[in-house]
């Protein structure tokens, strides 16, 4: 077997590839770059957005508030510019444990250093956590695009009139752009919007690079997502995924994942884990189908659920699970 190879084609740190693309700066270019980062209350259709960007699927998604838990750079290059979308969690209010502190810390640093800010907020819906949201962003500096979502929900667009008249007082943008990430409706139009603000500059990441993340986190992320969407309401919020074993198993010519489920409450785990492991096969089942075609070869997936009492309101279990400001994949 091979070492983990989860990070091949990863092998220079963040740092080192913002460094160099600095030191690249200097060259005049017509070529485009820069960051964009997806800002707004949870639900709204942020990672969506992101992932129809891009025509990929990179971050997780699902109908459940507070999905997205990390920051996630999303990269689109083409032959004229490269767009570095930043995902973020759904920024909200009330939640008092350590992991919405993160959360919410992990969405509010992740719009210092953008060159263009996307507010995504849902079409008819404004709410307090919109609210918070458009405070936040008073005194930024950079151009800010109100993205209307989910715009397929209104079969008649005269019936949204009132509604951008509404926003339109709370916001102050550069530029409202209504579109339905589902639908695929006004995507173009977004990017266009985008390039208009995006300085002139080389490209900063490698052009074959997709993300920051590692291809372990992406596997983890993609387990949590079949949790979040299988599960009700309760458990996906006390339930985190660490991935254990990933690595290449060369002699089968498949990847060998195992990952443990952590969860905070004993009859948490008997419902991951269901009534004769149902649910948690079906875990597995979806899971599966997914890290194929991440990693693009089969996958033998092993889950464990184990109990981990409180890790969401712990800041050194949070740490440990990688939940830190500072990651390094
Ligand atoms: N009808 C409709 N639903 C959408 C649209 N875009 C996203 N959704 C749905 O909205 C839900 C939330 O989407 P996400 O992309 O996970 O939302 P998010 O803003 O990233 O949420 P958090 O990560 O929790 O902050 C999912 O069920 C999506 O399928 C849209 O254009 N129209
Ligand atoms: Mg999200």
């Amino acid at each position: 077997m091979s070492q983990d190879q989860s990070d091949k084609g990863t092998s220079l740190s963040l740092e080192q590839i913002l460094a160099q693309a600095e030191q690249d700066q200097s060259v005049e270019t017509d070529y485009q770059s820069g960051f964009v980062a997806v800002i707004g209350r949870p639900n709204v259709g942020k990672s969506t957005i992101m992932n129809e960007m891009l025509g990929q699927k990179l971050s997780i998604t699902s109908h459940k508030p507070q999905t997205t838990r990390h920051r996630i750079h999303g990269i689109h290059t083409t032959a004229e510019h490269q767009i570095v979308y930043v995902d973020t969690p759904g920024m909200h209010l009330g939640g008092k444990k350590s992991i919405n502190d993160y959360m919410n810390r992990t969405a509010n640093s992740a719009f210092a250093d953008v060159d263009v800010i996307l507010f995504v907020v849902e079409a008819g819906r404004w709410t307090k956590e919109d609210n918070a949201v458009a405070k936040k962003l008073q005194n930024t500096e950079q151009p800010i695009l109100l993205i209307v979502n989910k715009v397929d929900k209104f079969a008649n667009k005269e019936e949204l009139f009132p509604f951008i008249e509404e926003i339109a007082k709370e916001v102050e943008f550069t530029a409202l752009v209504p579109i339905s990430a589902y639908k695929k409706i006004n995507l173009p139009a977004v990017e266009q919007e985008i390039l208009k603000f995006l300085p002139k500059q080389n490209a900063i990441f490698p052009e074959d690079y997709v993300t920051d993340r590692s291809t372990r986190f992406l596997a983890a992320e993609i387990i949590r997502e079949k949790l979040m969407r299988t599960l009700g309401d309760e458990v996906p919020y006390g339930a985190t995924v660490e991935i254990e074993q990933f690595m290449f198993d060369e002699d089968e010519g498949r990847w060998i994942i195992h990952a443990l489920i952590l969860v905070e409450r004993p009859g948490q785990k008997q419902i991951v884990i269901g009534k004769g492991g149902q649910v948690i096969k079906k875990i597995g089942t979806q899971a599966r189908k997914d890290l194929n075609n991440l990693l693009d070869a089969r996958v033998h997936l092993e889950l464990w659920v184990k109990v981990k009492e409180n890790w969401s309101d712990d800041a050194r279990a949070l740490a440990s699970l990688g939940y830190n400001d500072n990651y390094s994949s």
